[in-house]
């Protein structure tokens, strides 16, 4: 009994340890987390960065994501991307559903953050985002820089905007 609880007193510490504050790029309060915030840049430092993260739904009811916004930047839009005939298209999208416990993920090539004015950017080492959700409620996170250099699918150049 002793060490079963320890165990488990074990890993709640684990699995709090995974998913705190002091984990860059992640929001975790309560029912609905953001994981993993990155920014990218535009390749030539003008157009919009592109913003990515992962949003968890931890609760028993939808979270729809329905705005973003930066203290950092002039303006934030939700687009998604995707290949049409070979092309990359992109478009704005009004919302982002994130059903109980499922997981929603921005990454290149699909959902993302398009960041408009953030001329400090390239010289940061992150940039602060603010994802407000229909219910009202605010989950604010620090973006780390990043680059989808690794990612097979990249979402192309967005100075052309
Ligand atoms: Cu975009």
């Amino acid at each position: 009994m002793t060490r079963a609880w320890a165990v488990l007193a074990l890993l709640l510490t684990l699995a709090i340890a995974g998913c705190g504050d002091a984990d860059p790029g992640s929001s975790a309060s309560g029912d609905l987390e953001v994981h993993g915030a990155w920014v990218e840049p535009s390749p030539t430092g003008k157009g919009p960065a592109g913003g990515f993260l992962t949003l968890m739904n931890r609760s028993d009811r939808a979270w729809v994501l329905v705005g973003a916004s930066s203290p950092d930047a002039g303006r934030v839009e939700l687009h998604r991307s995707w290949i049409e005939g070979g092309i990359a298209r992109m478009a704005p999208v009004a919302t982002a559903r994130v059903e109980p416990g499922e997981h929603f993920a921005f990454e290149p090539g699909g959902y993302h953050l398009m960041i408009f004015d953030a001329p400090a950017l390239a010289s940061a080492s992150g940039l602060s985002l603010r994802l407000e959700f229909e219910n009202g409620e605010v989950r604010e996170v620090e973006a780390t820089l990043g680059s989808a250099g690794g990612h097979a699918a990249g979402q192309g150049d967005h100075s052309a905007h």
